[in-house]
């Protein structure tokens, strides 16, 4: 199949979910075109049966505002003109749902199809403001396919727009090759006097709850020799910062900036932490499990759909951040406990989220969009 992907090509979980799909379907043989404002981070090399098509960023004074929107629409026609594209596919709703659907009807003679991917934010925060809501909902009722990355973000849009659309929900997906180590466990083994290591990783927008990852790191840290590495960049790192050098724990807390292969640093954690006040799955804890890191987070959203409590880690209340530092020392009170929680999470995130299953989804979904 010829199938269009569009994606925010930055760090977030959307746009490596976006990427890694259009890189595996071209590994099963078919042609994917993928159409931003610049290359999807994670793309890397071109794989055979990947392009890449820019859309075109044009300055005229009258302009208040550059209108992506409407350039990216016009692209995505030209591109499936181009490439005779069957799918457009887009992952997070705004804007590119409705990009796509106006695509749609600038070449109505490519009957495209549009498969619209809701990753959360898209729906829980910036879709259901009102500056958007109106046009958000239109497009979701307008895509020919609509999916979630979990039950909870399904449930969550229909009951916050109010429709009837269906949408299945499709959870995001790993590969465990890119993750599975066993450095970490023999880290541990060889290195018993060293820190333990919690790890965050996230973009530091207020949704992560940034300060409570170091008040949970704070609690642990006088229990155990810990130190905490905070990795990604965002709007509140400083507060982060600040809140250390308050605390007077800067010299335990390391920020690395944005890394762009999450595995690398994941083989230094012993504890990944995500306290997000709302989560629609939490890519991250999928790829920590994945490499053998418990995870210890908040309750909410689709995070009850990744992490098992009390097996690949734990879940608290949002704000609980006792019963969160709790779980920690829970999990590295001892090597067997350790161990126990790391295969734990490991087996699940290879059993239940295997790229296998997940690309093999999207591809009947194609298939039923493309017939129907
Ligand atoms: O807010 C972020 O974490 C970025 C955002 C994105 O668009 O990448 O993440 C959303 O999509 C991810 C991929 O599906 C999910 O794993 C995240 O849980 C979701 N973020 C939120 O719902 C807050």
């Amino acid at each position: 199949m010829r199938i269009g992907i569009t994606c925010y090509p930055t760090h977030g979980g959307s746009g490596v979910v976006a990427t890694e799909l259009g890189k595996h379907l071209a590994e099963r043989g078919h042609e994917v075109a993928f159409i931003s404002y610049s290359t999807p981070h994670r793309l890397g090399y071109m794989p055979d049966g990947v392009t890449y098509h820019e859309v075109q960023n044009m300055e005229y004074p009258l302009l208040k505002e550059f209108p992506y929107t409407l350039a990216l629409a016009s692209k995505m026609a030209e591109v499936a003109k181009m490439k005779k594209l069957q799918v457009l596919h887009v992952h997070y709703a705004i804007p590119f749902a409705s990009a796509a659907i106006m695509a749609r009807q600038i070449v109505p003679e490519l009957d495209l199809k549009v498969v619209t991917t809701l990753h959360g934010t898209d729906v829980t925060l910036v879709g259901k403001d009102q500056s958007f809501k109106s046009v958000t909902k239109l497009a979701i009722e307008q895509s020919d396919y609509v999916t979630a990355v979990s039950d909870f973000l399904r449930r969550q849009t229909s009951t916050e727009f109010g429709t009837s659309k269906h949408i299945e929900t499709i959870h995001n997906f790993i590969d465990p090759a890119l993750y599975q180590s066993q450095d970490h466990i023999l880290k541990r083994q060889s290195t018993k006097d060293q820190p333990f290591t919690l790890m965050h990783i996230s973009n530091f927008r207020s949704v992560k709850r940034i300060p409570d990852v170091i008040r949970i790191f704070q609690k642990v840290s006088e229990q155990v020799n810990a130190r905490l590495m905070l990795v990604g960049d965002g709007p509140d790192c400083n507060i982060a910062a600040n809140m250390a050098y308050e605390l007077g724990i800067s010299d335990k807390v390391i920020f690395t900036g944005i890394v762009d292969e999450v595995a690398c640093v994941l083989k230094e954690a012993d504890v990944l932490l995500l306290p997000s006040e709302t989560e629609s799955f939490g890519l991250v804890a999928l790829e920590a499990m994945a490499a053998g890191v418990p995870v210890v987070a908040s309750n909410v959203g689709g995070l009850p759909e990744v992490v098992a409590h009390g097996q690949s880690g734990f879940l608290a209340p949002v704000g609980d951040v006792d019963a969160m530092a709790d779980y920690v020392l829970q999990i590295l009170k001892s090597d067997e406990q350790f161990k126990k929680y790391s295969a734990n999470a490991a087996s699940i995130a290879s059993d239940k989220f295997h790229f296998e299953s997940t690309v093999s989804q999207y591809e009947s979904l194609y298939e039923r969009a493309i017939q129907s």
